[in-house]
């Protein structure tokens, strides 16, 4: 008898210490996902398994620490996390690693809006709630997600846009004489899809010459590198649309490596450089020194508002589809103070 009671602890003490270790799962890029807690009752946490686009950018950090913070075991969850790497078959491959968790949510940052259909389809059916966050899916059937939340990317740009518009006209530049490069996002991704959209209805709109655009990958370093590349094939470029602080970043590396300077003295020589996000304190010193002209703020807090859906939903509460965030714009410069889209007006302030 007693034989038996010693054999029984001995498993249950092995038991517990396999189960119980770390906080979030740190999933290996190949989206072997590990579900880890703290220990203690597992089974009173709500399992959210997330898959984030990568770690390619400020913004991207900001918003992955909001996502863990929101979603600790002191809140009532126990977070498997996956760091795509901006790969689109990671985050598939995690998703199928929660699906066979069979976690109770899961929150998806998609890299890029085309090719989801299918394991979202394979999430449905394993009856896996899916919640969209930041960027959007282009999906025939809107149902195989719950809700989104995140920004109106074609809105920020187009705030971006008439700030520069305003700025022509305070200043007396015509539309003609700006020569605008873009270095655009992830192609396909709907930060990048919104932001360039919104400079091309403005440079149809307003006269503007759009020299060329390409994909920056939302990096620093590849932002450096398409900007080095604009230098040497255009040489009367003198304002650059960044679509994110860290492309811009990079951009200003490249324009200061080639002897010019950047600021809003575009009449002068200098080159203007627009962005998005103004999420960091290197952002923030770069619009007040005037090294950044304007950003377009997106917002990463998301943590708060996905988990408060998450949680209305597991009490029965159906959230809002679509959810957009509120956000402003930065400057410094003192040539506009407001834009209007829409009829609605946006102040520019000093972040
Ligand atoms: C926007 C987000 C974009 C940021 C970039 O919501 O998807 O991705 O603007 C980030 O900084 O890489």
């Amino acid at each position: 008898m007693k034989k038996s009671y010693l054999t029984i602890i001995t498993l249950i003490l092995l038991f517990l210490s396999i189960s119980g270790c770390g906080t979030y799962g740190q999933a290996s890029p190949s989206g072997d996902a590990g579900r880890q807690s703290q220990g203690g009752d597992d089974e009173q946490l709500i399992t959210v398994g997330f898959s984030q686009v990568g770690a390619e950018s400020d913004w991207r950090n900001i918003n992955t620490d909001s996502m863990k913070e929101s979603f600790c075991p002191e809140n009532g969850y126990d977070l498997i996390y996956d760091d795509g790497q901006q790969k689109q078959h990671n985050q598939i491959t995690a998703i199928r690693t929660f699906i066979q968790k069979d976690v109770d949510y899961i929150v998806l940052a998609p890299v890029i809006e085309d090719g989801w259909d299918t394991v979202l389809t394979e999430a449905r059916d394993a009856d896996i709630p899916v919640i969209l966050v930041d960027r959007m899916v282009n999906v025939n059937d809107p149902d195989l997600f719950t809700c989104w939340v995140g920004s109106d990317f074609e809105l920020e740009g187009s705030k971006v846009c008439e700030w520069l518009n305003g700025f022509c006209r305070a200043n007396h530049i015509s539309g003609s004489d700006i020569n605008i490069v873009n270095i655009k996002g992830t192609e396909g991704a709907s930060a990048e899809l919104g932001r360039s959209k919104a400079l091309r209805t403005a440079v149809n709109k307003y006269g503007w010459n759009l020299l060329d655009e390409r994909s920056g990958e939302f990096t620093q370093a590849k932002g450096r590198e398409v900007m080095t590349q604009f230098l040497k094939q255009h040489k009367n470029i003198n304002v650059v649309y960044s679509e994110n602080d860290n492309e811009a970043f990079g951009a200003i590396e490249a324009i200061e490596a080639e002897g010019r300077k950047v600021g809003s003295d575009i009449k002068h020589g200098e080159i203007m450089v627009l962005a998005f996000d103004g999420t960091s304190d290197q952002a923030v010193e770069a619009v007040r020194s005037g090294r950044i002209t304007c950003i377009g703020e997106c917002n990463p807090l998301h943590g708060p508002r996905v988990e408060k859906i998450i949680r209305n939903l597991s009490e029965g509460i159906v959230p809002d589809k679509y959810e957009y965030v509120d956000e402003g714009i930065f400057s410094a410069d003192e040539s506009v103070n407001s834009v209007i889209i829409d009829g609605v007006s946006y102040g520019v302030r000093v972040p």
